[in-house]
């Protein structure tokens, strides 16, 4: 029988998941789960790139787990786990910094994006992100990383750096691929639909976390930003609002977007809004209650990330065996 093809994939606990983590990630993971052999983490180490609260990020790190679970990843199919739980992934990212130059790592879009937001902490760890991110990957020798737009950048230094210590020493990592979805790849701020829906920026009317309240997901939709011209039509250059919306639509409904611009013809956007609101109420009140569940069983979720960093530890030690030797450090 073939071998599965390797998946690697992964979450920062920097906030509470949102529906642009979903749709751009979660999603996708589980859809890949059957056909794959699939690593999906919660990359906690990532997440200190930026200042967090230690009891905050203890939490939101269980949370995300159970959420991982309530969205449908069964964690008997999938290896669930931890990033820090596995050292191997700060032991790689050591080797592969030493592989990885300054130039390249200055050209990425999220150093320049994340240090202009937090220019009182443009920490070390914010610039080598991409090779943590690499070591990651690379660790688990994966064939497809499933990630949103904004990622695409970090997969691709994550091949440069593959390819760089490759030529070097034969082939000791898999090249990997990253693969976006066609609908979701880049769900922006209900806000402001020129920026990204993002965890760190919650608490405003431009984000939907995966556990907020009916009310309060239909309340932000009823007031998302469109335009004045009031016509449901799909144009991501001049209505950037609207398109958003029927994006989000069309992931929750499963209908394209011609049939999305005939639903709504000559109504207003206010019908069109609470249709999309009514949709993504429906489709994260299942994740919700579930991980609500779950969030009461603190001994299961124990034991699947235990478990999940047992098994990825087995993997990585394989992959980083290898490195050290080409290298030339002497075997322990
Ligand atoms: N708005 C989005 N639309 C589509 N995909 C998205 N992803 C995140 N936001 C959207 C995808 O989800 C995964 C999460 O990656 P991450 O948390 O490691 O990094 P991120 O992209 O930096 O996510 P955030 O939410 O913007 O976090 P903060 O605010 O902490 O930086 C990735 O696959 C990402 O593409």
């Amino acid at each position: 029988m073939e071998e599965k093809k390797i998946i690697f994939s992964g979450i920062k606990p920097s906030g509470n998941l949102t529906l642009g983590s979903y749709l751009g990630a979660l999603k996708n993971w589980v859809d890949l789960s059957d056909e794959y052999n699939c690593y999906y983490c919660i990359v906690d180490m990532h997440a200190i790139t930026v200042r967090q609260d230690a009891a905050q990020l203890r939490r939101r790190t269980l949370e995300q787990l159970a959420q991982y679970i309530a969205c449908g990843l069964d964690p008997a199919k999938n290896t669930i786990f931890i990033q820090s739980h596995v050292p191997a992934h700060a032991e790689l990212s050591w080797v592969l910094s030493c592989y990885t130059m300054f130039g390249e790592l200055s050209r990425m879009t999220q150093f320049k994006d994340k240090s202009a937001k937090n220019a009182d902490n443009i920490n070390a760890g914010l610039f080598t992100y991409p090779v943590l991110m690499a070591a990651d990957i690379l660790l688990y020798q994966a064939d497809l990383v499933p990630v949103g737009e904004d990622q695409k950048q970090h997969v691709e230094i994550t091949r440069d750096i593959a390819h760089r210590f490759n030529s070097v020493y034969g082939e000791v990592f898999t090249m990997p691929e990253p693969f976006i979805p066609k609908v979701g790849a880049r769900i922006m701020s209900l806000s402001d639909p020129d920026s990204k829906m993002s965890k760190s920026e919650q608490g405003g009317m431009g984000c939907i976390c995966l556990m907020d309240s009916p009310e309060d997901i239909m309340r932000r939709f009823k007031r998302a930003v469109t335009d004045s011209d009031s016509c449901v039509r799909y144009d991501p250059e001049n209505k950037k609002g609207v398109s958003n919306l029927m994006a989000i639509y069309s992931a929750a409904s499963g209908k394209n977007f011609a049939e999305i611009e005939a639903e709504f013809d000559g109504k207003g956007y206010g019908d069109f809004k609470t249709a999309v609101g009514e949709s993504v109420v429906e489709l994260l009140r299942p994740i919700r209650e579930k991980a609500e569940d779950l969030l009461k069983n603190k001994d299961y979720l124990v034991q699947i990330y235990r478990d999940g960093a047992e098994t990825a530890a087995k993997a990585a030690a394989r992959t980083l065996r290898k490195v050290y030797k080409k290298v030339g450090f002497v075997e322990r």
